[in-house]
């Protein structure tokens, strides 16, 4: 079912978003999940979404260790580029909705995906970013990390203590992700009462098990399109995240 397309503030509550509000308000332990869509509103590129592609280079190769080695200058190029789109955006009403849903649920958690850093511009105090963050730098060689939050970096970044080449702090493919946040991830999915998941295409892996760990928890959907997720979601709202949430905040 697509939801009502009533503008922002519509006034009368459309039976989407109503019943999308009484399955959300029921929860006290909910486990939101989010991946580069919710972000999409805020003009930050989605990794698979015909914006993805940077350069004829596909996300995918990139964000890996081997082309990291390979050739650290064009990699660094790419999250060079992904921070300088990153550094104005600001978070959209879907970020808002979030916040404050979690403001109110203490034993509530969010899961994201993207390292782009507005669910925490948005005011949520501690988000698990479980893919790292573009704005954090480690170095290869003392393994010294920092937030860098220079646009543009000098390309390639070295480190201030002992010249090391810097690398993202961010989990490329086939790296291990930060054990204590997806231990949170799991805890959490495991006493969940609600998995809301908004803006994943729910490929990528640990993450997209996480819903199924959520055994009897109802699962709802923000997605304008389907995913492997969709066939088990009580409810799929197939709308863009901050166009639908907007009217809810
Ligand atoms: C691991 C950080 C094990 C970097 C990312 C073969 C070899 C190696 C590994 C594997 C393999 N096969 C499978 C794997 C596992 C692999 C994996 O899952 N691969 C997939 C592709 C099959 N996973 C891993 O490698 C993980 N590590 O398994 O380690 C291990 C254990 C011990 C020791 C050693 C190893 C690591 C995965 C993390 C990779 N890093 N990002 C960076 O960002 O630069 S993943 C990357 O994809 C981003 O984080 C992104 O967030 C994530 C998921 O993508 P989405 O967020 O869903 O974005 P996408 O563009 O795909 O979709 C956007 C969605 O939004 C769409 O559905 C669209 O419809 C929707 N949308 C659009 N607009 C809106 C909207 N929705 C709402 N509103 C809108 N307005
Ligand atoms: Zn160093």
């Amino acid at each position: 079912m697509t939801a009502d397309r009533r503008g922002p503030g519509g006034a009368k509550m459309d039976p989407d978003r109503k019943r999308f509000s009484r399955l959300t308000a029921a929860a006290l332990r909910p486990l939101v999940i989010t991946g580069a869509g919710v972000s999409a509103e805020s003009g930050v590129p989605t990794f698979r979404g015909d914006d993805g592609l940077w350069r004829s280079h596909r996300a995918e190769t990139l964000a890996t260790p081997r082309a990291f080695a390979a050739d650290p200058g064009l990699v660094w190029q790419w999250y060079d580029w992904r921070r300088s789109r990153v550094a104005p955006a600001r978070p959209n009403p879907a970020h808002r909705w979030i916040t404050n849903y979690l403001a109110e649920r203490p034993h509530g958690l969010l899961v994201t995906q993207n390292v782009d850093g507005l669910h925490r511009l948005s005011g949520l105090p501690d988000p698990v970013e479980i893919h790292g963050s573009l704005w954090t730098v480690r170095c290869t060689v003392c393994g010294a990390e920092a937030e860098d939050r220079r646009v543009p970096l000098p390309i390639p970044p070295r480190c201030a203590g002992c010249g090391g080449l810097l690398r993202p702090g961010v989990v490329w493919f086939g790296e291990p992700l930060p054990a204590a946040a997806l231990e949170r991830a799991v805890t959490a999915a495991a006493v969940a009462d609600l998995v809301l998941v908004v803006g994943t295409s729910a490929v990528v892996y640990p993450v997209a098990g996480l819903p199924a760990l959520a055994r009897d928890a109802p699962l709802v959907e923000i997605n304008p399109e389907p995913t492997p997720l969709s066939p088990g979601a009580m409810f799929a709202v197939r709308a863009r995240a901050g166009e639908f949430l907007g009217p809810l905040c």
